[in-house]
Formats: structure tokens, C-alpha cells, sequence
């Protein structure tokens, strides 16, 4: 297979969670532009309808299917469901998460479970629905969305951080369990990408701001098209022999000790 050729996805179904818009949205879009058939899912009837429209508006004939990704039966029907209409999942986008900035104290007990729900058990929920079709087909890819909170903690984001290191983990243990299956799990770790997620944080005057660009050599916020070509590759028989790897997408900021004021 030529250099080139192993990155096209021609042939392959791939499923994003949460990917009616931000970051999932673009990832699916560029599985897509790599050939790949495309899945994604919205808990909300409504951002599932206007993702659908989106990805009309950028030819692109993706299936849209409505679930909870924490809710482990409407899961399987999901799978269940791609496979009667696309056929077997090759490629899992495990995308789907939500954050609360809450001062630990301050949480809730019921804010942290959610979170960890989101954020951790359900790609677990997603790699155990997807995985045994991938062993009957030989193999498969699994992404998880990491965060720079794999690696780093910082004020109010500790529910989000625990999950997020623990997704790191997960990704590594599905690597090493299923790598004799042809099964390569790696994540992503996007850096701060300018997202409705991060809007809060983006507000014209947020300290925020100002501090991420001295912590980030790029000296700018990421934007989702930063995050293509790394899911491509991922997604790709490019990266057959990257296992329990994540690949951080964040201008540098992991190894920056940041700007002197
Ligand atoms: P976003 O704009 O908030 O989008 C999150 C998506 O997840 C939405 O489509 C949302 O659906 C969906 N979702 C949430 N809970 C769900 C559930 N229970 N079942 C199904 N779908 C659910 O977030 P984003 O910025 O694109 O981030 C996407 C992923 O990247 C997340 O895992 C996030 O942690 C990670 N990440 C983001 C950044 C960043 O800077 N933005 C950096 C690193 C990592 P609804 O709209 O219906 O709620
Ligand atoms: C935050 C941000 C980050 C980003 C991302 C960084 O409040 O610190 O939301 O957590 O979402 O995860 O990689």
C-alpha cells in the first residue's frame, strides 16, 4: 500500500459521539473527506436535526442517530441500528463530553458522577458495543478525546481532570487488550480549541484569555481544523502500529513552561 493510500478511509464506517457541531463535527467532517462513512449521534433532537444539516451543507451523507451515550441498552440499539444501515463500526470517535468548572468544595456530589458518566464510562459503553464487531472483522480503530487535563489539573475542573486522566488509561488498557486483536486504541488531546465548550472562557476581558496564549508557544487558541489531520491519521492504517498512544494537539503547551511575564 502506497504512503499515501494509507491514509484514505475509503470503505470504512465511522461513528462520532456528539458530533452535531465543535470539535466531533469537524473530526467526522474530515473522516469524511478521507472517504470514510459517517455516523454521529445527539442526545438533543434539535442540534441533531441542525448537525444534519450541516453536514448536507458540506456534502456530506452522514446518519444521524439520537442517544445518550451513557446509557449503555440505548447504546447497543444505536450500534445495532448502524449496522442494518452503513454496516459494522471500523472506526469509534469516542467525542461526546461536557464540562462544569465548580470549585471542588463547592461540587456536587450528583455534578461529579455526571461528569465522570460522560466523560469516562460512556466510551467505555461505546469501545465494549463496538468491539466484538471489530474482532469478528479483523480489527479496528478506537479515538478517545483526551484533554490537556489528562496530564494537568488547574482550579474548578476536577471532576472533568479525573475522567479525563482516566480516559487517558482507559485508552491505554483497551490498547494493550485488544492490540492482539488488530484493534488500536490511541487518543487525542486537544489543547484549548475555541469551541462552544470554551466560549465561557473566550468572553472579551476573561483573564483566561490572556493566560492561555502566554502558556501556549502558538500563542493562540486551537480551532477544530488544527484537530483533521491528527483523526485522520489516527483513524487511518497510517497509524496501524501506534498503540495506547495520545497524540496532543495543543501548540506546544505541554511543553512550555510559559512566557515570562
Ligand atoms: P461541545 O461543543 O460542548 O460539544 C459536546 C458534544 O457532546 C455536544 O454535541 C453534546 O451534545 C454532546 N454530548 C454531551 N453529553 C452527551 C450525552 N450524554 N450523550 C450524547 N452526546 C452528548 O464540546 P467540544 O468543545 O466540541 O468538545 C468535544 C470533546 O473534546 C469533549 O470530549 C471535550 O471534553 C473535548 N475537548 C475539548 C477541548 C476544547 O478546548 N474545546 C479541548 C480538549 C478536549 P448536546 O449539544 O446535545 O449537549
Ligand atoms: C478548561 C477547559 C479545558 C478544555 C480542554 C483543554 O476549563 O480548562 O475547558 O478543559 O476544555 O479540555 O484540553
Amino acid at each position: 500500500m502506497s504512503y499515501a493510500d494509507s491514509f484514505s478511509l475509503k470503505g470504512k464506517v465511522a461513528l462520532v459521539t456528539g458530533a452535531s457541531y465543535g470539535i466531533g463535527f469537524a473530526l467526522a467532517s474530515a473522516l469524511a473527506e478521507a472517504g470514510a462513512t459517517i455516523a454521529f449521534n445527539d442526545i438533543n433532537e434539535d442540534f441533531l436535526a441542525k448537525g444534519l444539516e450541516a453536514y448536507k451543507a458540506a456534502g456530506i451523507d452522514a446518519k444521524g442517530y439520537i442517544c445518550d451515550v451513557t446509557d449503555e441498552p440505548g447504546v447497543q440499539n444505536m450500534i445495532a441500528e448502524i449496522e442494518k444501515d452503513l454496516g459494522s463500526v471500523d472506526i469509534l470517535v469516542n467525542n461526546a463530553g461536557i464540562i462544569k468548572r465548580v470549585p471542588m468544595h463547592e461540587m456536587d456530589v450528583k455534578d461529579f458522577r455526571q461528569v465522570i458518566d460522560i466523560d469516562l464510562t460512556a466510551p467505555f459503553i461505546l469501545a465494549k458495543a463496538v468491539i466484538p464487531g471489530m474482532i469478528k472483522r479483523g480489527g479496528g480503530k478506537i479515538i478517545n478525546i483526551c484533554s490537556m487535563m489528562s496530564e494537568l489539573g488547574r482550579e474548578t475542573v476536577s471532576a472533568y481532570a479525573a475522567a479525563k486522566g482516566g480516559l487517558k488509561m482507559l485508552t491505554r488498557n483497551i490498547a494493550s487488550e485488544y492490540g492482539s486483536q488488530n484493534i488500536q486504541c490511541n487518543g487525542i488531546g486537544p489543547g484549548y480549541i475555541e469551541t462552544p465548550q470554551t466560549a465561557p472562557l473566550r468572553e472579551p476581558g476573561h483573564p483566561f484569555n490572556s493566560f492561555i496564549l502566554a502558556k501556549t508557544p502558538a500563542n493562540r487558541w486551537g480551532t477544530t481544523q488544527d484537530l483533521k489531520g491528527p483523526a485522520v491519521f489516527l483513524a487511518s492504517s497510517a497509524s496501524d502500529f501506534v498503540n495506547g498512544h495520545v497524540l496532543y494537539v495543543d501548540g506546544g503547551i505541554l511543553a512550555y513552561i510559559g512566557k515570562q511575564p
